[in-house]
């Protein structure tokens, strides 16, 4: 075959496979099977690696994932992804369209859609040919990952139509594609994904494209950014655009004329929602009419055209059979209760957390006890309450054991905490915990060891600190349960791997009390090396911003306990990095990606959280200006206790005014 005829050949095929894509993944109406599909994406592939310079971006090949990314490029968006405004009840949904008819008068309809749970994502294509594809993230800066969104399959690589167009989304894993990798994880003793969500991040946030492509991806398109060359008049028509264009649109998606249909579709999804293939975490609820969208605006955080009806957490009634202890990393000893297994929020739930045993005392729970049980999103399920008129009398009084249940050594009441603790530092189930901590996610990442290869390990002697992970050779591993060839050799190199990590991570996964993963990332900046940070002062420690005196205290108790000078040892003997290799942030990049950047803003009333001086400093570091006086030139009042005239005067203006609430929320939020 000479090149033209490739050419010719090639068009074929992509058109082919797109069409018959579109059908299996965006209509669920396959028109040829599986195998057939597959011959003619390898025809393809073949053909392209025959003549690699007529290989493209919309090739149909790109779904199996094109070349790894060595990190992510950060993107802005043009129009920002904002977050939407939350409403938890009937009364909250009523109050929403109180307000929009207030803006623009009483010819308002709605349309009410599902709120799918997954990742937010932004698609940019330019003469119908997808160029980028990105995450929320801030919502103002997200990440390109356009190569592993390239690989989800209901996401059209070329349009039907040449428009350019910024189309946003959610990215998901359907249930039933959810439960079977996490089969197949725990098969493999790597650590299981919490829920459909994280499972689809983790998926979209590999630098390899060949993982995303694996994962069953799906992507809802629900909203567009921007649009070159076409008006549209109503939000319904946008949707339906969409379809047109070859995106996957949800069917649900309904018109409302009133706020009590409105309702009424959120009590339908409320009752309904465990029936779709997917998760959805409420409904959300748009003003139809785009003329309308313009004339309410937005505040700083959200539209003001818009509202997510959240769901309630589910609570179901079940029976607690027994109690069960666990000693955490910290030595703290955990009640948990253990369950008749009984499906709510659309998980089977078998546990349930007690926290402690006050809290045993003051629901009054004891063994063979009717619990109410309450699950919300991914909360952990939580027992709300008894029904004690179910009592028949031989329920049994619990009491929290004065030993560790693991070591036997007494167990101590902290002052001022409810929490029994094990003061032993050599707890086995201490050790062990810690082992767990060190090698999850978000401390040394080090896949192929879950809790059960590593309880293996400890238990045949094999580890008994951190460090030891890293002198395992083959033949030890060999010898454990269910380690085949294939999986030593996976986890020996993510090891490996591990040690070049930057100085965050090991940090972290040390497990120092009150260090979490935010705070090992500050002190890992601010101090560079392991070293460095070993030689600071509690002092030291406290002047770097959002580290407090407790946690500087537990830092510098930490590093003066000789069996960490012989751990730090063994550790660097076994060349872990211990150094930051992260980029630093400049003070720039925290300034453009603050809502207050580039704002005017003015502070009136009487602030509590923190004094005027405070406030403004805290504003200007985010590349906010503070002045003294509401004009036209101002964005944003914070308006705290008894504000007067300055608030009136913003008002009658129209300008967005925070309560303090609001400003130290946001302020928590960018932490
Ligand atoms: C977030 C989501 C929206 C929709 C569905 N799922 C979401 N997670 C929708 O519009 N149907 S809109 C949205 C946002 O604006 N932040």
């Amino acid at each position: 075959m000479d090149k033209q005829q490739a050419e010719g050949k090639i068009n074929e095929l992509k058109q082919q496979l797109e069409d018959y894509g579109y059908h299996y993944y965006v209509l669920d109406q396959p028109k040829v099977p599986d195998a057939e599909y597959d011959r003619l994406l390898q025809d393809l592939v073949q053909l392209e690696e025959q003549f690699p310079e007529l290989a493209s971006e919309d090739s149909p090949t790109m779904r199996i994932g094109g070349a790894p990314a060595s990190a992510f490029k950060k993107v802005a968006h043009r129009v920002p992804m904002m977050s939407l405004s939350n409403a938890f009840s009937a009364d909250d949904l009523r109050s929403f369209d109180r307000r929009v008819r207030q803006a623009v008068g009483d010819d308002v309809s709605y349309v009410c859609e599902l709120k799918f749970d997954g990742l937010a994502v932004s698609l940019t294509y330019e003469n119908g040919l997808l160029v980028r594809g990105a995450t929320r993230g801030d919502g103002t800066t997200g990440e390109e990952i356009t190569g592993n969104l390239r690989t989800v399959p209901s996401i059209p690589l070329r349009l039907k139509k040449p428009v350019s167009i910024e189309v946003r989304g959610e990215a998901y894993m359907p249930k039933q594609s959810f439960e079977k990798l996490n089969e197949v994880r725990e098969e493999a003793g790597e650590e299981k994904f919490a829920n459909p969500r994280n499972a689809a991040a983790g998926s979209l946030r590999q630098l390899d494209p060949k993982i995303a492509a694996k994962r069953n991806l799906a992507m809802f398109a629900y909203s567009i950014g921007e649009l070159s060359g076409k008006t549209l008049t109503t939000h319904y028509q946008g949707l339906s655009f969409l379809d047109e264009l070859g995106f996957k649109v949800s069917k649900e998606a309904t018109t409302c004329q009133t706020i009590d249909e409105v309702i009424s579709f959120t009590e339908k999804w409320v009752e309904n929602r465990h029936e779709l293939p997917y998760e959805i975490d409420g409904i959300v609820i748009k003003v139809n009419s785009l003329e309308q969208h313009e004339a309410l605006g937005f505040t700083a955080k959200s539209p003001r055209w818009a509202t997510a009806f959240k769901f309630p957490a589910e609570e179901v009634v079940t029976t607690l059979h027994d109690i069960e202890l666990n000693v955490g990393r910290t030595g703290v000893v955990t009640p948990t209760a253990i369950l008749e297994p009984v499906v709510v929020a659309g998980t089977t739930v078998k546990r349930a957390s007690l926290h402690n045993e006050d809290l045993i005392r003051e629901k009054d729970v004891k063994l063979g006890d009717t619990v109410i049980v309450k699950k919300a999103g991914d909360i952990i399920p939580e027992i709300v309450g008894v029904l004690t008129e179910k009592r028949t009398g031989d329920e049994i009084d619990f009491h929290m054991p004065t030993e560790c249940p693991e070591c036997s050594s007494q167990l101590d009441r902290i002052e001022g905490e409810v929490a029994l603790r094990c003061l032993n530092p050599k707890c086995p189930a201490q050790i062990r915990e810690g082992l767990i901590h060190f090698v999850s996610r978000n401390a040394m990442n080090i896949d192929g060891l879950g809790e059960k290869v590593i309880s293996q390990l400890f238990s045949h002697e094999l580890i008994a600190d951190v460090a030891d992970l890293y002198t395992l050779n083959r033949d030890e591993l060999l010898q454990l349960e269910r380690m085949g060839e294939k999986s030593v050799d996976n986890l020996l190199d993510a090891l490996q791997t591990s040690k070049e990590n930057s100085l965050e991570r090991l940090l972290f996964g040390l497990g120092i009390r009150f260090v979490g993963a935010k705070a090992a990332k500050t002190l890992a900046i601010e101090f560079d090396t392991m070293d460095k940070l070993r030689q600071a002062s509690a002092n030291e420690l406290i002047n770097v911003n959002e580290i407090g005196e407790k946690m500087a205290d537990s830092i510098a108790s930490y590093f003066e306990k000789p069996e960490v000078d012989e751990l730090l040892g063994k550790l660097k003997k076994a060349n872990v990095n211990m150094h930051y290799t992260g980029v630093k942030p400049t003070e720039n990049d925290v300034k453009v990606n603050s809502p207050f950047s580039g704002k005017t803003i003015v502070l009136t009333g009487k602030l509590h959280h923190w004094n005027r001086k405070e406030a403004q400093e805290k504003i200007e570091a985010l590349g906010g200006t503070v002045t003294g006086s509401v004009s036209k030139k101002t964005d944003l009042v914070i308006a705290g206790e008894d504000a007067g005239s300055k608030q009136k005067k913003a008002e009658s203006l129209g300008i967005d005014i925070w309560t303090e609430e609001q400003f130290v929320q946001t302020m928590e939020d960018l932490d």
